[in-house]
């Protein structure tokens, strides 16, 4: 082999390598799911209210894991729904949610989790009807949870008839077999990241169901970022 060639050689082996270590950066250390933003035109620390749409499926057909349990978040602009659990709202505001739920019950661990806490009224809907707390052990009826612990704040998803034959392709429509929960809380003052999750072991084959789709972003555990 000439010396250009061995030179070119070496120089391709390079960057090929070179690429690999940027991708793998980018992939696997800086690259999550994207964030769906709220809070877009609205001033925070003024009490306005802003919507945000969501769903919880029994699959994702969308990502490396279709078999994952997860949520779904509905980007106000385009009303397409995103596979991420990262949404940003404005500080100091009113955030009315609905969260479509699509997935079948899993009975809740501890019961607690079926109280309904940290939202205006302590109040949650499912279609509709009022609801303080689901008892997921008197019938099975809760799929997920919409919980974050750093403002108190904790839903019970309501989920479909256990005869329903649920949703098999992500993300669901409202063709398919679903209750929807709604209720309202205020953002706090204090801007950040606030985290939030499911409270149901949902990862099923993972041990205790707490792994997978429990402990990876864009399934079932998230960011809310306040900002203003
Ligand atoms: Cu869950």
């Amino acid at each position: 082999m000439s010396l250009p060639a061995r030179i070119a050689t070496l120089v391709v082996a390079f960057l090929a390598v070179a690429a690999l270590a940027v991708f793998v950066v980018l992939h696997y250390f800086l690259g999550g799911p994207p964030t769906i933003d709220y809070s877009a035109g609205v001033t925070a620390d003024t009490g306005a209210t802003v919507h945000v749409v969501l769903q919880e499926d029994p699959q994702n057909t969308v990502s490396t894991h279709p078999d994952w349990v997860s949520y779904f978040i509905q980007d106000p602009s385009t009303h397409q729904w995103v596979h991420t659990t990262v949404f940003q709202v404005p500080a100091g505001s009113r955030i009315d949610v609905t969260v479509y739920g699509y997935d079948g019950c899993t009975p809740l661990r501890n019961p607690y989790w079926g109280k309904v806490t940290g939202t205006i009224g302590g109040v949650a809907y499912v279609n509709g009807k009022p609801v303080t707390q689901l008892n997921s052990w008197s019938s099975c009826n809760v799929a997920h949870t919409f919980s974050i612990p750093g403002i108190g704040l904790n839903v019970p998803m309501a989920s479909p008839d256990l005869s329903a034959t649920l949703c098999g392709t992500s993300p669901c429509t409202t063709a398919s077999p679903h209750r929807t929960i709604t209720f309202s809380f205020n953002s706090p003052r204090v801007t950040g990241s606030y985290f939030w999750q499911c409270r149901i072991p949902c990862g099923g084959g993972f041990i205790d169901g707490f792994g997978g789709p429990m402990q990876t972003f864009g399934f079932m555990t998230g960011n809310m970022e306040v900002v203003s």
